[in-house]
């Protein structure tokens, strides 16, 4: 049972509908050329990425994927830095260097996104290894997508997390689609997590991914598992995303009847439902935070905007670390 200080129940709320209305803003912004290249937005999937780390310290360490934007957010990023990143402006959070598939926020945590399927895992088994031979205590969370688990990478980096005992939780994200691609073609279980007894570690499971207090309680138990020293765990995780993989899909591989009813399960509205029904926060409070986070988008946009491009020698900073 969750039971969290009230402005910790707020910030999640506040979170999700950053997550919501940063994407909704860029998916406008694309097309008059705010962001080079792809992007691909996380709407649908706020309940996930809050749920997931909102019981994580400052100093505990994530990595993601190409669909990074929530998880980004949700580790705090500054809003305008992201927004300058993604629009490839010098005062972007990696100077412009990075964009939507390369976001990343060393201070809180975020060890960045990547834009190679499955190329986040061993990534995060080798930041496990130092937490653990430095012996900080902070853990790692490696976020990946439901296709992503049928690359070898995954298969190899669960192993030797697993033989090495690494403090390392593998967050599967099950929107059930590879791009175009339905699992039921690529994958032969019926469930992800399941993948953990190949291993010899535990798996665990929401199955409503969109209630962000159910994501939230669960990693309770897994974050708790894996802080103690008992080595790795993975957890799946349903919800879906409302729009195309990219900037570049249409989405024609998906009935109207599917997307809706995923939208009917809305994880914004169903976390508002459970605040104010609870009596945790009412919709005036709610309507404020929908209010200020508009207004907070909308200075950012203007920030990026106004920022200058970075000059091409910033390129080789930040390449070496002594
Ligand atoms: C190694 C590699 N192979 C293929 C691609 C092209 N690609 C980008 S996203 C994607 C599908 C990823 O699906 P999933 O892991 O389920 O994440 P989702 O997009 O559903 O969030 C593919 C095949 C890539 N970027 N990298
Ligand atoms: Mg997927």
């Amino acid at each position: 049972m969750v039971t969290l200080a009230k402005e910790d129940y707020l910030d999640m709320f506040l979170k999700m509908q950053r997550i919501r209305d940063i994407d909704m803003k860029l998916n406008k912004l694309v097309r008059r050329g705010f962001v080079q290249g792809m992007t691909h937005f996380s709407v649908g999937e706020e309940a996930a990425s809050v749920g997931a780390i909102a019981g994580l310290t400052d100093q505990d360490i994530i990595f993601s994927n190409h669909r990074g934007h929530g998880q980004t957010v949700a580790k705090g990023i500054n809003i305008p830095a992201m927004f300058a990143e993604l629009a490839g402006k010098a005062t972007g959070s990696s100077k412009g260097r990075g964009g939507s598939m390369h976001l990343a926020n060393l201070e809180k945590g975020n060890y960045g996104t990547n834009g190679i399927v499955g190329g986040g895992y061993a990534l995060a088994v080798g930041a496990a290894l130092t937490q653990q031979y430095h012996n900080t205590g902070n853990i790692v969370v490696a976020f990946s997508g439901d296709s992503a688990t049928n690359e070898g990478s995954f298969h190899e980096s669960v192993n030797l997390a697993a033989v090495w005992n690494l403090p390392v939780i593998f967050f599967i994200i099950n929107n059930r689609y590879g791009i175009s691609t339905d699992i039921s073609y690529s994958t032969k279980i019926p469930h992800l997590y399941t993948r953990s007894d190949a291993y010899g570690i535990p798996g665990y499971y929401v199955e409503d991914g969109n209630d962000v207090i159910a994501v939230y309680d669960k990693m309770q138990e897994v974050i708790d598992h894996v802080r103690s020293g008992n080595g790795p765990a993975l957890i799946e995780v349903e919800s879906y995303r409302w729009f195309g993989h990219s900037t570049a899909d249409a989405g024609v591989y998906r009935s109207k009847e599917e997307v809706d009813s995923w939208k009917a399960k809305d994880p914004l509205k169903k976390y508002r439902t459970y605040l104010t029904e609870n009596n945790l926060a009412s919709n005036e409070e709610l309507d404020a935070i929908e209010k200020e986070v508009a207004e907070e988008i909308e200075d950012a946009v203007k920030f990026a905007q106004d920022s200058p491009d970075p000059d091409l020698s910033v390129a080789f900073e930040d390449v070496w670390v002594d």
